[in-house]
């Protein structure tokens, strides 16, 4: 397989079919009719059509290219000046703050059962709620599809009726487009003029047997290879050695079973592959992408495992990442993994990744039952912490050590 370019220099990778895009070649679409504006009419976008795999929600005012100034430009059919940009590729939005501040794909990978779908669900409204308002940062979806489905696929069931999300089906027969999101955060030096830096997430709830090299669809395997870090969920059930710390109420797995396909390691080693893909490492050369490891469902463990540990604290600081409890759970995390003979993954991430952390976190904040969430509600555990490393590492959210040192 040929290696993929790089999005080339002030130009942009595409967050939906991951193209990496010129800045010359970015297109324009027509602001369009609206109360009294005389804009073009909509038309049938079959580049949009054939992304999206349908023609509803297709019909647009028409792209055009332009050179345009200071992102705007102006329609050639009805005059009208516009800044809405779109990849010339899919013709998805490419909202003006992504061109802006180009790259910073973070992907999401996790075997089937993992927890993909209920942190998606669960982190995404952290972000828009009380994650958001500590880092003074906006989550704003990148298109209306997205909007549409994190509301049906993902907030209503899970938050508001409180019933567990059904598995994700195969991208064969599933949806194959991911969420889009741009988080942006404003950042207020005392004497430099507020700055913006976003980042943008791109969240493919993916089947865990999408990830199999034989069946791995194109556009997902673009999405690897595009990704400028990634979050790795891995469920401590799936753990060879995890069960005899896990609460005698919790059920054994339903997923993956004895299936070598879904286990953390080789999936990990599958998305290590297509990401040397990309950026062409020798093979004893550690990757630069940092890589986030995080152990979903850590309500499932014993209380007497978390009593006086790091992971049992919440999280301190505010608006800042404090590297202390940040190294106390990495330490935590990996020693979990050490005892339950899962000590492969850390040190396979280590040899691979020049940059890699441990996580321990819970979507549900306790284990669901026939179906339903728990009684307390969804009360997400330390789920935003992975992202906050990210964004630390992105250079978006400062680091403290509250101890000193
Ligand atoms: N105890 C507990 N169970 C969880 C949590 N998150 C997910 N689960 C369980 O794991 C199952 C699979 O989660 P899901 O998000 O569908 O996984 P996916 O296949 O990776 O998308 C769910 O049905 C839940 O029963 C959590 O935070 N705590
Ligand atoms: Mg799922
Ligand atoms: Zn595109
Ligand atoms: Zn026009």
């Amino acid at each position: 397989m040929p290696s993929r370019q790089r999005a080339p220099r002030n130009g942009v990778t595409c967050p939906y079919c991951f193209e990496p895009v010129a800045p010359q070649r970015i297109l324009f679409r027509c602001r369009g009719q609206a109360g009294r504006r005389q804009g073009c009419a909509p038309v049938l976008d079959e580049a949009l059509a054939e992304y999206t795999g349908s023609t509803a929600g297709a019909s647009l005012p028409p792209v055009f290219a332009a050179s345009g100034r200071k992102g705007r430009a102006e329609c050639p059919e009805c005059g009208l000046a516009t800044g809405n940009r779109a990849c010339p590729e899919c013709h998805n939005p490419l909202p003006s703050a992504y061109c802006d501040s180009p790259g910073r794909i973070v992907a999401l990978v996790g075997a089937k059962n993992a927890g993909k779908s209920t942190y998606i669900a669960v982190l995404l409204h952290e972000l828009m709620n009380r994650v958001g308002t500590e880092l003074d940062a906006s989550l704003v979806a990148c298109d209306d599809r997205t909007i549409e489905r994190y509301k049906r696929d993902f907030a209503r069931p899970l938050l508001e009726e409180r019933r567990l999300l059904p598995t994700t089906a195969s991208a064969a027969t599933g949806p194959r487009e991911p969420l889009v999101y741009l988080l942006t955060r404003t950042r207020r030096g005392r004497f430099a003029r507020p700055r913006n830096d976003s980042l943008a997430l791109v969240l493919f709830d993916t089947a865990g047997e999408d990830l199999r090299s034989r069946e791995v669809t194109d556009l997902h395997l673009r999405y690897l290879e595009a990704a400028d870090a990634i979050v790795f969920l891995v469920d401590p059930l799936e753990l060879p050695g995890a069960r005899t710390g896990v609460r005698d109420a919790v059920a054994a797995p339903r997923g993956a079973g004895d299936d070598p396909d879904s286990e953390p390691l080789n999936i990990i080693a599958r998305v290590t592959d297509a990401l040397r893909q990309r950026h062409g490492t020798r093979p004893g050369e550690p990757l630069p992408v940092p890589v986030a490891v995080a152990l979903t469902k850590i309500d499932v463990l014993r209380p007497g495992l978390l009593r006086q540990s790091a992971l049992h604290r919440s999280r301190s600081g505010s608006g800042v990442l404090d590297l202390d409890d940040r190294d106390a759970v990495n330490e935590q995390v990996r020693a979990l993994l050490h005892d339950w003979q899962a000590g492969q993954l850390d040190t396979y991430l280590g040899q691979q990744y020049a940059d890699h952390a441990l996580f321990g976190l819970s979507a549900l904040g306790g284990v669901p039952d026939e179906g339903r969430v728990g009684a307390g509600g969804v009360r997400p555990y330390r789920a935003e912490d992975p992202l906050l490393w990210l964004l630390y590492r992105f250079g978006m959210l400062e680091g403290v050590r509250p101890g000193g040192g």
